[in-house]
């Protein structure tokens, strides 16, 4: 019987992680769910060990710190687990001032999450993957690191990091079998727009008025689509968009 698949999924209570969580559980494979909520990873581990048959394990972990490399890194050798699959999600935007305003606390948040945590995660479970001479890891990256728009800048500077970072780690990673991808969604309805403005629920909205965004199903299903392709093809990037989107910032709205 072929064993049963590991996703190592970041940022897994709400938005992308959590659907990702839902797509890969459906799909039969086991898993391990990372973020700071514990009470929505555990409530999340219930719904989908009763939904589907298939074991779900979490670490309640902020990425931005760098003891998260030695916890998960203990995790893993405990259950002996190397995953198949980390998709390194967990990340955020906070503000949208002009450069000239930028809010310094903001400017930390989104580097130590969108760069370093990724970094961390990927320093933690890279080791398994290399002794496993297999593995895929997935970036979420974003429209914001292909192109910059007005209020962007950090936040489109650090996706844009995880831009050049994927493609150099898969070039690090070629002896060792590992697959590297970067899935770059547009506009999509998750979290994200009420945490960028801090809880303002009129101005999340907004995002989203008269044009159908993407839904964390949506990137969830493209991640689906490469985790599950053979072993030796890889979608080394996609840039996923809304219909209504052509680009940062053209929308066509009603
Ligand atoms: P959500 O806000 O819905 O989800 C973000 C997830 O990241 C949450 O599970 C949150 O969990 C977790 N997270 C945030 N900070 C940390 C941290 N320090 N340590 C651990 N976990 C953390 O947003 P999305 O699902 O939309 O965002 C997911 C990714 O997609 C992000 O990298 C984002 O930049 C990117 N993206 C989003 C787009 C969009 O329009 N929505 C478009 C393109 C890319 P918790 O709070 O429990 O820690
Ligand atoms: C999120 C998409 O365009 O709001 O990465 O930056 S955008």
């Amino acid at each position: 019987m072929k064993p049963i698949p590991t996703a190592f999924i970041t940022g897994a209570s709400s938005g992308f992680g959590l659907a990702c969580a839902e797509r890969f559980a459906a799909g039969g494979w086991n898993l391990i769910l990372l973020a700071r909520r514990t009470e929505k990873l555990k409530s999340i581990k219930a719904e989908l060990e009763k939904n589907f048959k298939i074991q779900v394990s979490f670490l309640t972990v902020d990425v931005r710190q760098q003891t998260c490399i030695d916890a998960i890194s203990k995790f893993l050798k405990a259950c002996k687990c190397t995953p198949d699959l980390l998709v390194n999600n967990a990340g955020l935007a906070v503000g949208m001032e002009l450069i000239q305003h930028g809010v310094l606390d903001d400017w930390e948040r989104m580097i130590d999450t969108n760069i370093k945590g990724v970094l961390y995660v990927s320093k933690a479970v890279m080791p398994f993957m290399v002794a496993a001479g297999k593995g895929h890891i997935v970036n979420i990256g974003s429209i914001a690191g292909k192109e910059a728009y007005p209020g962007g800048n950090v936040y489109s500077a650090t996706k844009f990091a995880v831009d050049g970072l994927t493609k150099s780690m898969r070039i690090d990673l070629l002896p060792h079998g590992i697959r590297v991808t970067q899935i770059a969604p547009g506009a999509a309805d998750t979290e994200f727009s009420m945490v960028r403005f801090k809880g303002d629920f009129e101005k999340a909205r907004s995002v989203y008025k008269g044009f159908k965004p993407l839904s964390g199903a949506d990137v969830a299903e493209a991640i689906w689509f490469a985790a599950n392709l053979p072993a030796h093809v890889n979608v080394n990037d996609m840039l996923l968009m809304p219909t209504a989107q052509a680009g940062a910032v053209h929308f066509q709205r009603d």
